[in-house]
Protein backbone atom coordinates (compact mmCIF):
# COMPACT_ATOMS: atom_id res chain seq x y z
CA UNK A 1 0.00 0.00 0.00
CA UNK A 2 0.76 3.64 -0.67
CA UNK A 3 2.10 5.98 2.34
CA UNK A 4 -0.20 8.31 0.14
CA UNK A 5 -2.19 9.96 3.49
CA UNK A 6 -6.44 10.89 2.48
CA UNK A 7 -7.58 13.10 4.99
CA UNK A 8 -11.86 13.20 5.58
CA UNK A 9 -12.80 16.86 6.54
CA UNK A 10 -16.17 18.25 6.61
CA UNK A 11 -17.03 21.83 5.38
CA UNK A 12 -18.44 24.03 8.29
CA UNK A 13 -17.51 25.31 11.46
CA UNK A 14 -14.97 21.91 12.27
CA UNK A 15 -13.22 22.68 8.80
CA UNK A 16 -12.58 26.33 10.15
CA UNK A 17 -11.30 25.11 13.20
CA UNK A 18 -8.63 22.31 11.82
CA UNK A 19 -6.97 23.91 8.80
CA UNK A 20 -4.85 26.04 11.27
CA UNK A 21 -4.43 22.71 13.14
CA UNK A 22 -3.17 21.08 10.05
CA UNK A 23 -1.36 24.62 8.49
CA UNK A 24 0.50 24.48 12.08
CA UNK A 25 1.25 20.39 11.22
CA UNK A 26 2.81 21.63 8.09
CA UNK A 27 -0.29 21.09 5.30
CA UNK A 28 -2.07 23.60 3.51
CA UNK A 29 -4.53 22.58 0.44
CA UNK A 30 -3.87 23.80 -2.79
CA UNK A 31 -7.36 25.91 -2.90
CA UNK A 32 -9.37 27.06 -0.13
CA UNK A 33 -11.90 23.88 0.88
CA UNK A 34 -14.56 26.32 2.56
CA UNK A 35 -14.77 28.19 -1.39
CA UNK A 36 -13.84 25.03 -3.52
CA UNK A 37 -16.66 22.07 -5.48
CA UNK A 38 -13.68 20.16 -5.69
CA UNK A 39 -14.42 16.46 -3.50
CA UNK A 40 -10.70 15.99 -3.61
CA UNK A 41 -8.15 18.76 -3.46
CA UNK A 42 -4.26 18.58 -3.35
CA UNK A 43 -2.27 20.20 -0.58
CA UNK A 44 1.58 21.17 -0.38
CA UNK A 45 2.54 17.79 0.35
CA UNK A 46 2.29 15.68 -2.85
CA UNK A 47 1.28 12.54 -0.67
CA UNK A 48 -1.46 13.95 1.35
CA UNK A 49 -4.88 14.71 0.15
CA UNK A 50 -8.26 16.28 2.00
CA UNK A 51 -11.36 14.82 1.05
CA UNK A 52 -14.75 16.79 1.81
CA UNK A 53 -17.59 15.03 3.08
CA UNK A 54 -20.83 15.73 5.32
CA UNK A 55 -19.62 15.67 8.92
CA UNK A 56 -22.26 12.71 9.61
CA UNK A 57 -20.36 10.71 7.02
CA UNK A 58 -16.78 11.20 8.34
CA UNK A 59 -16.73 7.99 10.48
CA UNK A 60 -17.96 6.03 7.82
CA UNK A 61 -15.21 6.94 5.00
CA UNK A 62 -12.67 6.37 7.98
CA UNK A 63 -13.88 2.68 9.35
CA UNK A 64 -14.38 2.13 5.30
CA UNK A 65 -11.12 3.07 4.01
CA UNK A 66 -12.68 5.34 1.57
CA UNK A 67 -9.97 7.93 3.82
CA UNK A 68 -6.84 7.06 6.35
CA UNK A 69 -7.61 9.68 8.58
CA UNK A 70 -10.95 12.41 9.42
CA UNK A 71 -11.69 14.63 12.03
CA UNK A 72 -15.38 14.74 13.29
CA UNK A 73 -17.16 15.50 16.17
CA UNK A 74 -17.22 13.13 19.19
CA UNK A 75 -21.21 13.49 18.84
CA UNK A 76 -20.75 12.29 15.73
CA UNK A 77 -18.48 9.18 16.67
CA UNK A 78 -21.15 8.55 19.72
CA UNK A 79 -23.80 8.34 17.62
CA UNK A 80 -22.27 5.82 14.74
CA UNK A 81 -20.24 4.23 17.48
CA UNK A 82 -16.15 3.61 17.73
CA UNK A 83 -15.87 0.22 16.22
CA UNK A 84 -13.32 0.20 13.45
CA UNK A 85 -11.94 3.56 14.18
CA UNK A 86 -8.96 4.40 16.56
CA UNK A 87 -9.53 7.81 18.26
CA UNK A 88 -5.89 9.39 19.02
CA UNK A 89 -6.43 12.79 19.43
CA UNK A 90 -8.73 15.49 21.18
CA UNK A 91 -8.48 18.30 18.76
CA UNK A 92 -10.20 20.85 21.34
CA UNK A 93 -12.14 22.86 18.67
CA UNK A 94 -15.35 23.06 18.09
CA UNK A 95 -16.48 22.05 21.70
CA UNK A 96 -20.00 22.30 22.64
CA UNK A 97 -22.27 20.39 25.10
CA UNK A 98 -24.97 17.58 23.95
CA UNK A 99 -27.94 17.72 26.23
CA UNK A 100 -31.18 17.49 26.99
CA UNK A 101 -33.36 20.56 26.29
CA UNK A 102 -37.23 21.35 26.44
CA UNK A 103 -39.32 23.99 28.09
CA UNK A 104 -38.39 24.15 31.71
CA UNK A 105 -39.02 21.36 34.09
CA UNK A 106 -40.19 19.08 30.71
CA UNK A 107 -37.94 16.71 31.90
CA UNK A 108 -39.52 15.75 35.16
CA UNK A 109 -42.93 15.20 33.57
CA UNK A 110 -44.26 11.17 34.77
CA UNK A 111 -44.83 8.58 32.09
CA UNK A 112 -43.24 8.01 28.67
CA UNK A 113 -41.85 11.13 27.36
CA UNK A 114 -40.96 11.50 23.47
CA UNK A 115 -37.96 13.20 22.33
CA UNK A 116 -36.88 14.72 18.92
CA UNK A 117 -33.61 14.30 17.90
CA UNK A 118 -30.63 13.32 15.05
CA UNK A 119 -29.00 11.51 17.98
CA UNK A 120 -31.45 8.81 18.38
CA UNK A 121 -28.99 6.48 19.28
CA UNK A 122 -26.75 8.39 21.84
CA UNK A 123 -30.69 9.17 23.02
CA UNK A 124 -31.33 5.79 23.61
CA UNK A 125 -28.50 4.43 25.52
CA UNK A 126 -28.58 7.23 27.68
CA UNK A 127 -32.57 7.54 28.84
CA UNK A 128 -32.33 3.56 29.05
CA UNK A 129 -29.41 3.63 31.35
CA UNK A 130 -31.59 5.94 33.26
CA UNK A 131 -34.46 3.36 33.35
CA UNK A 132 -36.93 5.65 31.60
CA UNK A 133 -39.13 4.83 28.89
CA UNK A 134 -39.05 7.38 26.07
CA UNK A 135 -40.44 7.51 22.39
CA UNK A 136 -37.53 8.62 20.08
CA UNK A 137 -38.85 10.80 16.97
CA UNK A 138 -35.43 10.96 14.22
CA UNK A 139 -35.02 14.40 13.24
CA UNK A 140 -32.31 15.66 10.66
CA UNK A 141 -32.46 19.92 11.67
CA UNK A 142 -34.21 21.99 13.36
CA UNK A 143 -34.94 20.29 16.43
CA UNK A 144 -35.75 23.32 18.38
CA UNK A 145 -39.07 23.29 16.69
CA UNK A 146 -40.24 20.27 17.87
CA UNK A 147 -41.38 20.71 21.67
CA UNK A 148 -43.17 23.83 20.35
CA UNK A 149 -45.74 22.78 17.98
CA UNK A 150 -46.08 19.84 20.85
CA UNK A 151 -44.46 16.78 18.91
CA UNK A 152 -41.88 16.20 21.70
CA UNK A 153 -41.93 16.90 25.21
CA UNK A 154 -38.05 17.23 25.07
CA UNK A 155 -35.47 17.09 22.29
CA UNK A 156 -31.63 16.56 22.62
CA UNK A 157 -29.46 19.07 20.57
CA UNK A 158 -25.94 20.54 20.46
CA UNK A 159 -25.69 23.29 22.80
CA UNK A 160 -23.42 26.16 22.85
CA UNK A 161 -23.92 29.87 23.84
CA UNK A 162 -27.36 28.30 24.59
CA UNK A 163 -29.07 31.09 22.45
CA UNK A 164 -30.84 28.65 19.84
CA UNK A 165 -32.88 27.26 23.03
CA UNK A 166 -33.91 30.31 24.24
CA UNK A 167 -34.71 32.15 21.64
CA UNK A 168 -37.17 29.50 21.21
CA UNK A 169 -38.33 29.11 24.52
CA UNK A 170 -36.34 26.18 25.76
CA UNK A 171 -33.90 25.49 28.35
CA UNK A 172 -30.80 23.03 28.55
CA UNK A 173 -31.96 20.55 30.99
CA UNK A 174 -29.81 17.62 31.40
CA UNK A 175 -26.00 17.44 30.27
CA UNK A 176 -25.22 14.40 28.41
CA UNK A 177 -21.39 14.93 26.84
CA UNK A 178 -18.88 17.71 26.78
CA UNK A 179 -18.25 17.54 22.93
CA UNK A 180 -14.93 18.13 21.10
CA UNK A 181 -13.56 17.12 17.84
CA UNK A 182 -11.45 14.29 17.25
CA UNK A 183 -9.26 13.04 14.86
CA UNK A 184 -9.36 9.51 13.92
CA UNK A 185 -8.18 6.86 12.04
CA UNK A 186 -8.59 4.07 10.05
CA UNK A 187 -7.60 0.75 11.61
CA UNK A 188 -5.70 -0.80 8.51
CA UNK A 189 -3.74 2.50 7.55
CA UNK A 190 -2.26 2.92 11.29
CA UNK A 191 -0.77 -0.35 11.00
CA UNK A 192 0.04 -0.01 7.49
CA UNK A 193 0.89 3.52 7.08
CA UNK A 194 1.80 3.29 11.21
CA UNK A 195 4.94 6.18 10.44
CA UNK A 196 3.12 8.51 8.58
CA UNK A 197 0.17 8.66 10.50
CA UNK A 198 2.21 8.71 13.95
CA UNK A 199 4.24 11.64 13.05
CA UNK A 200 1.31 13.74 11.81
CA UNK A 201 -0.39 12.53 15.18
CA UNK A 202 2.22 13.98 16.80
CA UNK A 203 2.54 17.46 14.92
CA UNK A 204 -1.42 17.92 15.44
CA UNK A 205 -0.86 16.97 19.26
CA UNK A 206 2.08 19.56 19.34
CA UNK A 207 -0.33 22.32 17.37
CA UNK A 208 -3.50 21.76 19.86
CA UNK A 209 -0.98 22.00 22.82
CA UNK A 210 0.30 25.50 21.55
CA UNK A 211 -2.98 27.02 20.70
CA UNK A 212 -4.82 25.93 24.09
CA UNK A 213 -1.67 26.42 26.37
O1 LIG B 1 -24.80 19.70 7.88
P1 LIG B 1 -24.41 18.29 8.25
O2 LIG B 1 -25.56 17.43 8.70
O3 LIG B 1 -23.50 17.62 7.27
O4 LIG B 1 -23.49 18.38 9.53
P2 LIG B 1 -23.67 19.37 10.73
O5 LIG B 1 -24.80 20.30 10.56
O6 LIG B 1 -23.61 18.52 11.98
O7 LIG B 1 -22.31 20.20 10.59
P3 LIG B 1 -21.90 21.47 11.41
O8 LIG B 1 -20.74 22.04 10.66
O9 LIG B 1 -23.08 22.33 11.68
O10 LIG B 1 -21.44 20.85 12.82
C1 LIG B 1 -20.38 19.98 12.85
C2 LIG B 1 -19.97 19.73 14.30
O11 LIG B 1 -19.71 20.94 14.98
C3 LIG B 1 -20.96 19.00 15.18
O12 LIG B 1 -20.99 17.62 14.92
C4 LIG B 1 -20.40 19.34 16.58
O13 LIG B 1 -19.40 18.39 16.94
C5 LIG B 1 -19.76 20.72 16.38
N1 LIG B 1 -20.52 21.81 17.01
C6 LIG B 1 -20.01 22.66 17.93
C7 LIG B 1 -21.79 22.19 16.78
C8 LIG B 1 -22.07 23.27 17.63
N2 LIG B 1 -20.93 23.55 18.31
C9 LIG B 1 -23.38 23.88 17.61
N3 LIG B 1 -23.64 24.83 18.37
N4 LIG B 1 -22.75 21.72 15.94
C10 LIG B 1 -23.96 22.30 15.91
N5 LIG B 1 -24.32 23.36 16.71
C11 LIG B 1 -25.72 23.87 16.54
C12 LIG B 1 -26.73 23.12 17.42
O14 LIG B 1 -27.16 21.93 16.76
C13 LIG B 1 -27.86 24.16 17.56
O15 LIG B 1 -28.70 24.17 16.43
O16 LIG B 1 -25.82 25.23 16.92
C14 LIG B 1 -27.06 25.45 17.59
C15 LIG B 1 -26.83 25.81 19.03
O17 LIG B 1 -25.87 26.80 19.17
P4 LIG B 1 -26.05 27.93 20.32
O18 LIG B 1 -24.78 28.70 20.30
O19 LIG B 1 -27.24 28.74 19.91
O20 LIG B 1 -26.28 27.21 21.62
MG1 LIG C 1 -25.34 21.63 9.19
Amino acid sequence: MSQRLTIALSKGRILDDTLPLLEQAGIVPAEDPGKSRKLVLETNHEDVQFVIVRATDVPTYVEYGGADLGVCGKDVLMEHGGQGLYEPLDLRIARCRLMVAGRPGAHLQPGRLRIATKFVNISRRYFAERGRQVELIKLYGSMELAPLVGMADLIVDLVDTGNTLRANGLEPLEHIADISSRLVVNKASMKVKHQRIKALVEQLRGAVATRSA
